[in-house]
């Protein structure tokens, strides 16, 4: 077995122990391991054999038992005995949207479900609705949700997972001798939510040794292909990751093709064929014979096209040609731009710093000033602040402003609890003394369209609520999140001031690219914040950026650009009228 197959199987087992109402700890325990194994950098064969499983982090004895049963005899007996009493097809249940383990215990103990195909079976023929706390409109929610999964559940790794390896591979190849350039390219430079694999390019003049080098990465499971300039490999993370070589005074042309997107190279091959040349990844050739151009910049391919640079957010042939033709392409926001974060969390909800200790790391990340928005009453889970404890944090909040002197804020704000009956967790009388309040959806995301719309734009339409965060509630890569009327949403926000958050967790991306675009063209205010839990979730930052890059977002329509000043007065508008 490889680190994949001992993760999975780690993973399975915990949704199974999950399912049989085991406790919480114990199924923590199987996922930790499941996940420190499939990040393990090197194959789980070569550990066992050296010995040193339980130096890998949540690995203790009884794991590290189990691991070598598998590696050894390929089973595991115990995985084999759970199997008896909780089908290992079950799992598949919870990927449904709104199948949590206690519902697929539920249908197995009373229908005898124990697969996606049976839970289809007895939900159209309207045995679900039976059953105690669903109903007709639970089950039709089933339905929907089991068609979506079929659309959506395909193979693609979320952009925060692709991304660390990419840096990490890139990193190490730029150190070889004769490397002169190394770049990310494909969908991950273009920064999709979602990532089908990998693409690497290095500039050398020679290849070959490069290529060994790639290929005999410990991180590599199998080699797919091997050619003079281009290799590919499977990673003991599942992931696939190409790599191209090709010699420096054709960096240009090769990052151009390789970043794609298809449709935008389809687009720039037209462009080329008017002026009589054809563009692959190694050149311009006129067609009518001729010396070959080369381009050593991706400058240089779009001035050879009569064209301004073109960022690669921008690369998915949605009139981003047009717009470098008539030159009208938006100045992206830049990371740079950002001097603020409006979400985040301390250890008076879920988070797991202190307030000084979350402001400090902003202010050294560059920032000028911060939202402390830990979570409200209702959300137990995260330990959510009553109004008591709200204003005992407001206490704490103005100490740390005193103590950071004025060339930083600390705004007191929260994220409060949209209910699952559309009321705010928190009376108008406690969110007038706020300095920033948001409102989320974390809970009942999978009520109908109407209904979950309702109780978004209810909020919006409070004068006390400033921000609305991660809009949709979605988590990458499969839970799609609530079905919202978007148009609705963006139109009451476009009317209020009330501003939609860009949340950059790469899980998370919410909005996305395409409800940014639509976002910006209304006028609606847009943040990009990290909803850190922690200080190193500042790091995250970027993918918001990127996706608010993809959505044509320039610094105009971000919030966080302005100085504080600005912000407060476009809140204490939104407030008063
Ligand atoms: P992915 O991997 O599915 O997330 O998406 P990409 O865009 O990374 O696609 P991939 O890995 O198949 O190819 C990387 C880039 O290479 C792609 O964006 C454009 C270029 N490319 C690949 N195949 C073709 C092709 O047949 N024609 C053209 N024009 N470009 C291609
Ligand atoms: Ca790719
Ligand atoms: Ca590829
Ligand atoms: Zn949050």
């Amino acid at each position: 077995m490889n680190n994949r197959e001992v993760a999975d199987l780690f993973e399975k087992i915990a949704h199974m122990l999950s399912i049989r109402g085991d406790v919480v700890h114990r199924v923590l325990a199987y996922q930790k391991a499941a996940e420190a194994v499939r990040e393990l950098g090197r194959d789980i064969n070569q550990v066992y054999a050296e010995g040193r499983l339980t130096e890998i982090a949540g690995i203790g004895s009884t794991l590290a038992d189990k691991i070598g049963e598998m590696l050894t005899t390929g089973e595991l007996e115990f995985y084999e005995r759970l199997s008896q009493e909780i089908p290992p097809t079950l799992v598949d249940l919870l990927r449904v949207e709104g199948m949590g383990p206690k519902r697929v215990q539920q249908v197995y103990e009373t229908l005898g479900v124990t697969t996606l195909a049976e839970l289809t079976a007895v939900a159209r023929a309207g045995k679900l609705k039976e059953l105690p706390r669903m109903g007709a409109k639970s089950e039709q929610r089933l339905l929907t949700a089991i068609e979506a999964l079929a659309k959506h559940g395909d193979d693609r790794t979320p952009i925060g997972e692709a991304w660390p390896v990419a840096q990490a591979i890139l990193a190490e190849l730029q150190t070889l001798p004769g490397v002169v350039n190394t770049a990310v390219a494909g969908s991950l430079r273009r920064m999709r939510e979602t990532i089908g694999d990998v693409d690497l390019l290095v500039a050398a003049a020679a290849a070959e040794p490069i290529m060994a080098h790639f290929c005999a990465m410990p991180q590599v499971e199998r080699i797919n292909g091997r050619g003079p300039t281009k290799s590919s490999v499977i990673l003991h993370s599942g992931l696939q990751v190409d790599l191209r070589v090709l010699p420096p005074e054709r960096w240009g042309t090769l990052l151009s093709y390789f970043t794609g997107s298809k449709n935008h190279n389809v687009r720039l091959r037209e462009l080329a064929l008017k002026q009589g040349l054809s563009l692959n990844e190694h050149a311009f050739t006129p067609t009518t014979g001729g010396d070959e151009i080369l381009c050593a910049s991706e400058e240089a391919v779009y001035a050879t096209l009569g064209l301004p640079f073109i960022p690669p957010t921008l690369r998915e042939e949605r009139g981003e040609i047009e717009a470098a033709l008539a030159g009208s392409l938006p100045q992206l926001i830049q990371q740079s731009d950002l001097i603020s974060d409006l979400h985040m969390h301390t250890t008076w909800s879920d988070g797991k710093m202190s307030v000084l200790d979350m402001a400090r790391a902003a202010q050294a990340d560059g920032l000028r000033y911060i939202a402390i928005t830990d979570h409200s009453v209702s959300l137990g889970i995260a330990n959510g602040l009553s109004v008591e404890r709200l204003w005992q944090q407001a206490e704490e909040i103005a100490a740390a402003n005193a103590q950071l002197g004025p060339d930083f804020r600390i705004l007191h704000g929260t994220e409060m609890e949209i209910k699952a009956d559309g009321s705010l967790d928190f009376p108008d009388e406690v969110l007038a003394q706020l300095d920033f309040v948001i409102a989320s959806l974390h809970t009942s995301l999978s009520q109908p369209r109407d209904q979950v719309t309702g109780r978004l734009l209810n909020a919006i339409y409070n004068p006390h609520v400033d921000m609305i965060a991660h809009p949709t509630g979605r988590l990458l890569p499969d839970r799609p999140g609530a079905d919202l009327d978007m148009d609705q949403v963006l139109a009451a926000a476009a009317a209020t001031g009330v501003i939609l958050e860009v949340n950059a967790n790469p899980s998370r991306l919410d909005l996305r690219d395409s409800h940014v675009r639509r976002a910006v063209e209304l006028g609606v205010k847009l943040a990009i914040n990290t909803d850190a839990h922690h200080v190193n979730h500042f790091a995250l930052r970027h993918y918001g950026v990127a996706t608010a890059q993809r959505g044509w977002a320039t610094a105009v329509a971000i919030v966080n650009t302005w100085p504080l000043p600005k912000l407060l007065a476009h809140l204490h508008r939104n407030r008063h009228g």
